[in-house]
């Protein structure tokens, strides 16, 4: 059988026997893992965020308490769970508890608003949810109450915080018998442990199966690349539930490593630099965006940062002219790291020379990646050459969850992975990301699917036709654009005025879609350019932007 056919693609028995026998695959669970840490460094802090200061010790018990209340609830093994929390402590043992019991949280991010979540929920057939009560200002509660409306699986909203009607946190943590978790059969490490989710490239967003096996591995390579070690302080910036920060190696790294993660609020540099001091922070990460404002804020700023030792940035493209400020202005060592939710992640090494760091994207963590980069038809490309960059191994999935049509084509026959990324190889092996195939934008690391927004708006009643693209922005790298062709009024419209640009973001956010990804701009344009094909021509779309004098 297609593998990609399957509910979960996995890899064949021979590769997964491969995997294991080489030693990258450790059969061990995150379950297990926690335990261990706790059994020999539980005194060690573990997690630190504005209300907490946990040990690996009452991390685990935390997390034990949290299973024994998933069980009464009637969670099982197998069962999705939506996670959306913001960078908070809880995060973890909610995590925690999933992971021992089996059970596979869907890491939503905060910005997820009801048109994403609702589609996890009903696209997994999520059992639970769990949220803050409220986050940088908004009511994570009333959220849940538009989801809880529509919703025909999830039984149980679960709050972190001041719960009203819903179910508390804190008491599903004094409900269960935590006896009965330790004589929980262990999950099978092959199993998932999570879905990640998909930059996407498609109208519904994809959902990643990694396994234990396959993400605890991942951990531990990040972990030797970035040389963390028990005395590593992490300090998480990013949404915690992204694969970046919670990977590469990022918090889960971190307690892999035995170090202590730091859970920052906000990404502002005077509060992230107050912990840095405070906690002695040896490591962070960034998007791009983020780089420039923490570059700009180091004269106005007086904090000791000086124990900060690699600040990794990735997610979407560095400028070498950035790239090259880091260590003078921040006194820092810069990381490039170019990775995905699907699997591969490339990293400068530490001791690389600065023209590797500064003007290259890294190159693949494991010895076990396999990269080929490929013309439009597959055929491999002289080094070099730019072209698609193509990936499997012991960490890269082999298929999204549920999607054996997708699979087909973004997987080949031979279980590569199709990054939709335009890559060159260096004669030293490493990777530069010289652009992109996918249709998808790009916004200073937060990815918008263009096809998702664009069957959004062709349903608003005077929108004929919609292309999203992206276009070059002084701040976030790129920004979205949204074309338009309005309805025209002819004789069966006569009611049908062009739509103004406010009244379809208000549109846009009436359908719950996440504020990230509404367009930064419209244009209204009489007909697309199309391709010889008779494809929309985003290419043009893109340059009559670009070529725009005055802004639009
Ligand atoms: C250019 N484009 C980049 C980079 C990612 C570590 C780091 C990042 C992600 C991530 C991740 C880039 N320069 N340095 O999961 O573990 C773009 C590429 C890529 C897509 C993946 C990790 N780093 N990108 O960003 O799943 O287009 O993961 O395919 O969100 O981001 O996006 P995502």
């Amino acid at each position: 059988m297609d593998r990609r056919l399957k509910v979960v693609p996995d890899w064949s028995p021979e590769v997964a026997d491969h995997y294991r026998q080489a030693g990258y695959w450790q059969g061990i669970t995150f379950g297990q893992l926690l335990r261990e840490r706790a059994q020999h460094q539980g005194n060690q802090l573990a997690v630190i965020d504005v209300n907490h200061r946990w040990t690996y010790q009452q991390l685990d018990q935390l997390a034990d308490q949290l299973t024994a209340g998933l069980i009464e609830l009637g969670i099982e093994a197998g069962d999705r769970v939506v996670v959306q929390l913001p960078n908070q402590a809880e995060f973890f043992v909610i995590c925690f508890a999933l992971f021992r019991l089996g059970a596979w949280p869907i890491m939503a991010l905060p910005g997820h608003r009801q048109a994403e979540i609702s589609y996890f929920c009903e696209f997994s057939q999520a059992k639970a949810y769990f949220i803050a009560d409220k986050g940088v200002g908004f009511d994570y509660r009333a959220l849940a109450r538009k989801v809880m409306a529509k919703t025909t699986t999830v039984n149980h909203v679960i709050v972190v915080g001041e719960a009203e009607e819903f179910l508390s946190f804190n008491d599903l943590l004094n409900t269960g018998n935590v006896a009965a978790v330790h004589s929980l059969p262990e999950p099978d490490p092959s199993s998932p442990a999570l879905l990640q989710l998909s930059g996407g490239t498609t109208g519904a967003p994809k959902l990643i199966p990694r396994t234990h096996d396959d993400y605890i591995y991942s951990l531990k390579a990040s972990v030797d690349v970035c040389r963390l070690t028990s005395r590593s302080k992490y300090l998480c910036v990013l949404p915690v539930a992204h694969n970046f920060p919670l990977s590469s190696p990022g918090t889960l790294g971190t307690l892999y490593a035995g170090g202590t993660v730091i859970l920052a609020v906000d990404t502002q540099p005077d509060h992230c630099w107050r912990w840095i001091a405070q906690e002695q922070v040896t490591m962070t990460a960034l998007v791009p965006p983020l780089v420039n404002v923490w570059l700009h804020a180091r004269q106005q700023l007086s904090w000791d940062i000086s124990c900060l030792e690699v600040l990794q940035v990735g997610g979407a493209r560095l400028s070498p002219e950035v790239a090259k400020q880091i260590q003078p202005v921040l006194g820092c060592k810069l990381q490039q790291v170019f990775g995905m939710a699907e699997g591969l992640v490339n990293y400068t090494r530490l001791d690389d020379s600065d023209e590797v760091i500064i003007h290259t994207q890294g190159k693949p963590m494991s010895l076990a990646d396999e990269i080929r980069i490929v013309d439009d038809n597959d055929e491999v490309l002289p080094t070099g050459t730019v072209g698609h960059l193509q990936t499997r191994g012991p960490y890269t999935i082999q298929g999204y969850f549920k999607a054996p049509e997708h699979n087909q084509k973004a997987f080949t026959n031979d279980g590569y992975y199709r990054t939709g990324d335009r890559v060159r190889l260096t004669e030293q092996g490493y990777l530069v990301v010289e652009g992109r195939a996918k249709d998808q934008i790009n916004r200073g690391g937060e990815k918008v699917a263009a096809e998702e927004i664009e069957n959004y708006l062709i349903t608003h009643p005077s929108v004929q036709d919609a292309a999203l693209v992206a276009v070059a922005d002084d701040v976030l790298g790129e920004a979205s654009c949204a074309f338009i062709v309005a309805l025209e009024a002819t004789d069966d419209h006569q009611s049908i005025a062009p739509p103004k640009k406010i009244e379809l973001k208000r549109f846009l956010l009436a359908q719950g879609v996440a504020n990230y990804k509404i367009p930064d701009r419209f244009v209204f344009i009489k007909q697309f350019p199309k391709t010889p094909v008779g494809k929309v021509n985003k290419k043009q779309l893109r340059a009559l932007v670009e070529n725009e004098t005055t802004p639009v």
